[in-house]
């Protein structure tokens, strides 16, 4: 029908053209569709005064593309439902409890009372991921609704258009974790319910042994055992270097951790490597099979001497040998599984999937040992610890000083949950610490036990918080350089 020949027509709002269409139920007779602006004010107009183009109903089977998008779908993330929880602040809390700088958000919501905990200590950058937070996430998310965890976890991680990264993840985990938070206490559960229920009561630790001499570290070792410790980490300090994992200065200077002093010793991989496996021997001989050692190489020495200290550590049955290389090294884990059957954790540096899907998915490591806030919280890591578990790799995520209490308990979520969970590294928290965060899970007999409160199950006291500011540093909190002894700068 040629469409001069008209008087009248029916002309309808696109939306409704979509929804008649689908219903089967347009009339044979003309009918125009047009955009929902023009046509709020009337819908029935004559064909001379206006002349959109002629859709007839039987034209109506092959409709312009956009016709493809499914009509009356509510959209989840649009703020149209009065009854949803919506995001009322992003609030970011700094405190150093027992010195060590944590970074926490606390996402407040509509409801009074509700709120929800996350952890986003980035502990040499803190103020970095303030920034982020503050002045990018709380514009971004305030007025959504605390229901859509996945959908503002994606739509922030894209939000930035250059993505990843230690500082934008650690952000995103702090609201990523407060979300998570606060489902769990609207659904009254705990979150490891949320994430498929118990698989284990309690998620069995390792605790670090240190010392300045064999004897130390035995003794270190033998106290944690005592306390009921199956798995214990051991780090000796290597004389006149600056050695990671050494608690105690062995010059009696007051306890700042070793990595901030401001001037470090210089550190030589040989030393070390000839070191590591004579201490080994000792503990083996001292403590004798039944207790798991471990070990962080801690990305310390050139690749191939990694893999040598591997193959010569083999034969004393560690539980796992941690960052063997830096993260720029991944290449060589090949060659290093060719080389031992050494188990090998890793990955406590990594933020972004590149870096951690292929040793997996070839199976490279067996343990993953990444740090959840660094990945951008509870969102990516339970992902990972599934994907990770159709390959045979078992979790150990990262559980250092510098994660505080709520990052603990999110660990623990999953380690409760995940059916290839492996082993907890857990630093013991501070009187202090316990104070300002009441709730952090409990240490028994060599676990760590769920408080069962819901969500994260962890408070903060706002006001004793504000009582520990970031202690006074000259790099406000960032490792000054270690250098071999002719000043090549080693990575940490
Ligand atoms: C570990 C780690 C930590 C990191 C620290 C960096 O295995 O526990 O290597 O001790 O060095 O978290 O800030
Ligand atoms: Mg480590």
């Amino acid at each position: 029908m040629a469409h001069r020949e008209l008087r009248w027509a029916i002309v309808l709002p696109s939306a409704w053209f979509r929804a008649l269409k689908s219903y089967g139920s347009l009339p044979d007779v003309p009918v125009f569709a047009i955009p929902a602006a023009a046509s709020a004010s009337r819908n029935l107009i004559s064909q001379e005064a206006k002349e959109p183009s002629l859709v007839t109903a039987r034209d109506a089977t092959t409709p312009p593309a956009t016709d493809l998008i499914p009509a009356n779908v509510p959209t989840p993330w649009q703020s149209d439902d009065p009854s949803g929880i919506r995001i009322r602040d992003v609030r970011v809390i700094l405190t150093a409890p027992d010195g060590i700088r944590l970074v926490v958000v606390k996402i407040e919501t509509s409801e009074p009372g509700l709120y929800g905990l996350g952890c986003a200590t980035f502990t040499q950058r803190p103020l970095v991921v303030k920034t982020a937070i503050e002045e990018y996430l709380r514009p971004f998310l305030i007025g959504r609704d605390v229901d859509d965890i996945e959908d503002i976890w994606q739509t922030s991680f894209v939000s930035s258009y250059w993505r990843s990264g230690p500082v934008l993840h650690n952000a995103m985990s702090g609201v990523d974790m407060a979300l998570w938070d606060i489902k769990g206490k609207r659904a009254e559960m705990p979150v490891y319910q949320l994430l498929g229920g118990k698989v284990r009561k309690a998620a069995p630790c390792y605790a670090h042994a240190s010392g300045t001499s064999f004897e130390q570290v035995a003794d270190s070792a033998r106290q944690l055992m005592g306390q009921g410790f199956r798995h214990v980490r051991a780090q000796v300090a290597i004389e006149g270097m600056s050695t990671y994992g050494v608690a105690v200065p062995k010059d009696g200077s007051p306890r700042t951790a070793y990595h901030l002093r401001p001037v470090q010793e210089p550190w030589e991989p040989t030393v070390y490597c000839r070191t590591v496996p004579r201490l080994f021997d000792h503990l083996r001989t001292e403590l004798g099979d039944g207790v798991e050692l471990l070990h962080d190489i801690h990305e310390r020495v050139p690749p191939i001497q990694a893999i040598g200290l591997a193959k010569e550590l083999e034969r004393f049955n560690l539980f796992f040998l941690e960052d063997p290389f830096s993260p720029e090294n991944n290449g060589y884990f090949p060659l290093l599984r060719q080389q031992t059957a050494i188990p090998i954790a890793m990955g406590e540096l990594y933020v972004n999937q590149a870096e951690y899907v292929d040793l997996i998915k070839d199976r490279l490591i067996d343990f993953i040992r990444v740090h959840i806030s660094d990945v951008g919280g509870l969102t990516p890591a339970r992902k990972l610890a599934a994907f990770c578990e159709f390959f045979g790799v078992r979790t150990a995520w990262h559980g250092p000083g510098d994660v505080s209490p709520v990052g603990h308990s999110a660990n623990l979520q999953l380690d409760l949950s995940a059916p290839n969970f492996g082993i907890q590294e857990l630093a013991t928290f501070g009187e202090r610490t316990r104070e300002v965060f009441p709730g952090c899970p409990e240490v028994r007999d060599g676990m760590l036990w769920s408080n069962e409160q819901p969500g994260l199950g962890i408070g903060l006291d706002e006001v004793l918080a504000a009582k520990y500011p970031f202690p006074d540093h000259v790099l406000n909190g960032a490792w000054p350089p270690v250098r071999r002894l002719d000043g090549t700068v080693i990575t940490p």
